[in-house]
């Protein structure tokens, strides 16, 4: 069984996020995502809208996702990928370059970014609209 890891906030669930998490899925057979708990988001200067309970219920929801798990600290990456047994890292190519250390741990991808639509960007239009 192909296993892949994906690191992320996922705020405000949006098609950026689905289609890059479908991506990842149809790279192996099993998908886990470390969702950003909100200390953690805190340290990337980033407030996550919806709780971490409900971004984790929405993230177990989705199809392509097999497993969530906490992501709590930037330095846990190679321990997931060591203790899951994972065969392929994936990240958005707004990162690419920034993980090319877990190579020595397992393949390193990053998938085109969605255009035209981020978190950030909602929180944005919702101010002006
Ligand atoms: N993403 C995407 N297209 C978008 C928006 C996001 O492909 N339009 C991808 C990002 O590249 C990332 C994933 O969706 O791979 C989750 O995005 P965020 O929730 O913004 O994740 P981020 O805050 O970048 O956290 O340790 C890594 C960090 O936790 C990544």
């Amino acid at each position: 069984m192909k296993k892949v890891i994906t690191y992320g906030t996922f705020d405000l669930f949006h098609v950026g996020h689905l289609n890059l998490l479908r991506r990842a899925k149809e790279l192996g057979d099993y998908l886990i995502v470390a969702v950003s708990s909100d200390a953690f988001n805190a340290s990337k200067g980033k407030k996550a809208y919806h709780s971490i309970e409900d971004r984790v219920k929405i993230l177990e929801a989705i199809e392509y996702v097999d497993e969530v798990i906490l992501e709590e600290s930037w330095n846990q990456k190679i321990d997931d990928i060591l203790s899951n047994n994972v065969d392929i890292f994936v990240m958005g190519d707004d990162w690419k370059g920034e993980f090319d250390y877990l190579k020595d741990y397992c393949e390193v991808v990053y998938l085109p970014r969605t255009e035209g639509i981020s978190t950030t960007k909602i929180k944005r239009d919702l101010k002006v609209g």
